[in-house]
């Protein structure tokens, strides 16, 4: 327990650091922090403090640290696995590392601030005609460095992988108050240990980040989406592998949606279903081509027998308006009640059987019916539980072994934050996790960063354990 005069003097101490005005103590702005906006997480923080500069932050860390109080790191909070929710933690918050550097035309890169959005980052780029080769629906709220330190997905992770695949280096600082910079961005550099790439995921564990370099890509000239209605997953899943070996790069996305989230999405934004009859599975494709047209190609490649139930945008404000229906369910989920989240992944071909027993699972268990969507092409479903009042872990748990007997994994974008940490052992081995508390002990040796959050606690047996090794 923390004492209030630690805090007190705590906060005198950061006051000299990072000013007055950026030590938050008012407990009605530090409501902000304590709650995620899915309602599943809830906590309490000591301070909030704004860093403007990696020194700041290695400052605050080291006085932390000193003090023996725990920091959880702090982006858009549009995280949904509660690794950003304090739990009596000082909360870092990154919206003052706001810095957003010149693209760089020769590599086509740029360096931003950990506290930059999303959608801040993109507009950036397309001024210099590029992109960032990951989004997501959150993208007006999420920040770069917490979209590092999840390691995002999102739906063209199925073309240009996950935020991993985006990053070319990083700034980051260790709650010893030691700075870690990589940004030169050079593609070709293999001299010592890979840090950066040990941090990217790391979920606020091992680091801050503070600074980013991102690749970047260039703008495809010209995009499509269409909705295609599936009779079932198996159809869906047929259709994706189809696109994929035909239209190889030019496929961009490749999401779902069940008809339950049809539905959800439907009454939420009071609009109505863009297909003629209702399907019980949907397909959400993205398409771009340097020359040739897109809406065209996709069309082609589609099979026949599914074009009577496939609607095609073309145009930025019709391909946007398809895509609502799909970024548009976490919302529409929301809005319904706190849902149990489980964000899973399994090898493609095993969805359709997954998404089967996932669907008895839930309906034996809860009597309710899971909305499920997700990234098809990359075998990312999310399931999605309603009116599971109270905890009822055997859903946890049975949701846990379902993943592991199809060879899954338990958190395929979102995270293990503090929501997964009792089943990391049933994805990850027990080496691996004895590895995982060796590199954080060396990285964080105060245990700092991120309390509760992705490890399980050393001494207490996992809910759940990967039966091999
Ligand atoms: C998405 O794909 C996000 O829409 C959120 O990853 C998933 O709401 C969810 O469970
Ligand atoms: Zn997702």
């Amino acid at each position: 327990v923390v004492t209030d005069e630690v805090v007190a003097s705590l906060r005198d101490e950061l006051v000299g650091i990072v000013g007055a005005s950026d030590v938050i103590v008012s407990r009605d702005r530090l409501v902000a922090y304590e709650r995620d906006w899915t309602g599943n997480w809830e906590g309490r923080a000591l301070l909030a403090v704004r860093p403007a500069t990696a020194r700041e932050v290695a400052g605050v860390l080291v006085a932390c640290s000193r003090a023996r109080v725990t920091v959880v790191v702090h982006g858009g909070n549009t995280g949904l696995v509660g690794g950003a929710t304090p739990d009596s933690d000082v909360v870092l918050d990154t919206t003052r590392l706001d810095q957003l550097g010149d693209v760089d035309n020769h590599s086509f890169q740029v360096t931003v601030g950990a506290g930059v959005t999303l959608e801040r980052a993109q507009g950036h780029a397309r001024v210099a005609g590029l992109d960032l080769p990951v989004d997501l629906g959150a993208r007006s709220g999420a920040t770069i460095g917490g979209m590092v330190a999840t390691n995002a997905g999102g739906r063209l992770a199925v073309r240009y992988g996950t935020m991993r695949t985006s990053v070319c280096g990083l700034e980051a600082v260790l709650s010893t108050g030691r700075i870690i910079e990589r940004l030169s961005g050079v593609l070709k550099d293999n001299a010592g240990y890979d840090l950066p790439a040990l941090i990217v995921g790391s979920e606020g564990t091992l680091a801050v980040v503070t600074r980013v370099r991102l690749q970047l890509l260039r703008r495809p000239a010209r995009r499509a989406a269409a909705l295609v209605g599936a009779r079932d997953y198996r159809e869906a899943v047929a259709l994706v592998s189809h696109l994929r070996a035909r239209l190889s790069v030019s496929l961009e996305a490749a999401d779902c949606f069940d008809r339950t989230a049809m539905e959800a999405v439907c009454a939420y934004l009071r609009v109505s279903d863009p297909l003629s009859e209702p399907h019980h599975v949907y397909v959400i494709l993205q398409v771009a081509e340097p020359n040739d047209d897109p809406a065209a190609t996709l069309a082609a490649a589609v099979d026949p027998e599914l074009l009577d139930a496939m609607v095609i945008a073309e145009d930025t404000a019709r391909r946007r308006a398809l895509w609502t229906y799909r970024e548009a369910l976490n919302e529409a989920v929301g809005a319904q009640g706190i849902a149990r989240k489980y964000d899973i992944s399994v090898p493609i071909a095993a969805i359709p059987a997954f998404a089967e027993d996932a669907r008895q699972e839930v309906e034996r268990r809860t009597g309710a019916t899971a909305t499920v969507y997700g990234h098809l092409g990359d075998g990312n479903l999310h399931v999605n539980v309603l009116g599971t009042s109270g905890a009822d872990d055997g859903l946890d748990v049975a949701m846990a072994d379902l993943v592991a007997a199809h060879n899954g994994s338990i958190s395929a974008e979102h995270g293990i934050g503090r929501a997964k940490r009792s089943f990391l052992g049933s994805t990850r081995s027990s080496a691996e996790i004895e590895a995982m508390w060796a590199v954080k002990r060396a990285l964080d040796p105060t245990e700092t960063l991120g309390r509760g959050c992705v490890l399980p606690p050393w001494d207490e047996p996992a809910a759940i354990e990967r039966s091999s090794t």
